[in-house]
């Protein structure tokens, strides 16, 4: 912030704060929502279009997270809108079958080859939970392996060594997990392969799937290195293990297709959220026939869900997936170069300002790790100066862009960014990275 700016008002945002806090632990519906890794107080959110955050006191903001990947089109995106004006004069939810739930899959189907049969949850945790079920059923077999860093939502077994908000407050784990439950999930460094046949050979005929993030974004941005995805398929084919591709954050993001599409990669079980729902609560499990046709009512592996399919989530998402298949020829592309025009932007500047920062992209996802080193696995990751990452975020807040609020979480961009969010964004970086230090390390 230029130091002849005045400070944005906040009073509204902090007594909401203030408020929320009566009701809700820590004032939030879910951790990363608190600001408790950058300092500064949340502003609450009053409306959203496009590109642009409003708070509670008329502040306005560049968005960058996107409600953690869901807007890919930008807020209250028009067809979006109406198809869910359109579906609620019908009613909210029937607890029944409806069309609109072929139709939705139809389009996921079109765009993952990888999955042959689905079913919709209401959340990416519902989503990796039941896949992580059914592969237990599929193979007979108990371990799971995840890998350092990645987050499959917040069900018992995947919650240890995760990313997201877990990595953000430094919670090893979480209290009130049973260690039997701890110990049946191996976590691995990522982009380490070796590793990976070594947990197959210290636990012969008892790994029932291997589950990652195929673009790490739990941990920031972490790319695959090249072979490795098509080196864990080829591992779990020969052991015997399922490879369940996490989708939630990259799903329709990275490529249309996903991960799987970007790198040609196939899996037996993949799981989407997020842009899948357009902005509503939808999740995802699907994969191989042979595999889902376990689920009840056809097989013996129980899952069920009162507001699966849900009416409202099934338009939001209908109406984002048609936009993205009808006009994905512009859209990853513009994506691709916005993004790759703000992040490198911004890393030139700090370059400029003698700041250690590194880069991660993979197309409308990315991170600015504050370290000198490579960024391969979360151990790298976790090197990174969050002190300053925070006083960069406190510093981009006042001047109207607002980043994910941890070190350890992807930023995104919609359709809706364009060459003048760009060029605002780069410029407040610029008196960011004076204001808050100019060394090798942010102050
Ligand atoms: N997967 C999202 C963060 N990486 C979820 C956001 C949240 O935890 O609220």
């Amino acid at each position: 912030m230029n130091s002849a700016t005045p400070a944005r008002p906040h009073t509204r945002s902090q007594a909401l704060q203030q408020r929320a806090e009566r009701f809700f632990p820590g004032g939030v519906n879910s951790p990363v929502r608190a600001f408790g890794a950058v300092g500064g107080a949340p502003p609450f959110v009053e409306r959203a279009e496009g590109a642009g955050l409003t708070d509670a006191d008329g502040n306005r903001y560049i968005d960058y997270f996107g409600s953690w990947g869901p807007m890919i089109l930008g807020h209250a995106f028009p067809p979006v809108v109406e198809a869910i004006q359109r579906a609620a004069r019908n009613s909210a939810s029937f607890g029944a079958s409806t069309a609109a739930e072929a139709d939705l899959a139809e389009r996921v189907v079109a765009s993952y080859p990888a999955i042959e049969k689905l079913r919709f949850v209401s959340s990416g945790t519902e989503a990796t939970m039941s896949a992580i079920r059914l592969a237990r059923a599929a193979t007979g077999r108990k371990i799971i392996v995840k890998f350092e860093g990645c987050y499959h939502g917040h069900s018992d077994g995947l919650l240890v060594k995760a990313g997201s908000g877990v990595a953000t407050f430094g919670i090893p784990g979480s209290a009130g997990v049973p260690e039997e439950i701890a110990h049946l999930t191996l976590a691995l460094p990522y982009n380490d392969l070796a590793a990976v046949e070594a947990a197959f050979a210290a636990h012969p005929g008892a790994i029932a799937a291997v589950i990652l993030e195929p673009v790490v974004g739990n941990a920031g941005c972490i790319a695959p290195a090249a072979g490795y995805l098509a080196g864990l398929r080829a591992l779990t084919q020969k052991e015997g293990a399922l490879l369940i591709a996490d989708e939630v954050m990259t799903g329709f993001r990275v490529a249309l297709g996903g991960a799987l599409e970007l790198y040609g990669v196939d899996a037996d079980l993949v799981t989407l959220g997020k842009i899948v729902g357009g902005g509503l609560p939808v999740g995802v499990f699907g994969g191989k026939r042979c595999f889902m046709d376990l689920l009840a009512p056809l097989g013996p592996v129980y899952q069920a869900g009162t507001l699966s399919g849900n009416p409202l989530a099934m338009a939001a998402g209908l109406a984002t997936l048609r936009y993205l298949q009808e006009h994905a020829a512009e859209v990853y592309p513009q994506l691709e170069a916005t993004a790759k025009a703000v992040a490198e932007g911004v890393a030139a500047e700090a370059a400029r300002a003698g700041v250690a920062l590194i880069l991660n992209r993979v197309g409308s996802m990315w991170t600015w790790f504050f370290t000198a080193g490579p960024v391969t696995d979360y151990a790298q990751a976790a090197r990174s100066d969050t002190d300053a990452f925070g006083r960069f975020h406190r510093a981009m807040m006042e001047q109207g862009v607002w980043l994910p609020p941890s070190q350890f979480e992807a930023a995104f961009l919609s359709t809706a960014h364009g060459e003048a969010e760009v060029a605002t964004t780069i410029s407040a970086a610029r008196e960011a990275f004076k204001t808050t230090g100019a060394n090798t390390s942010l102050m």
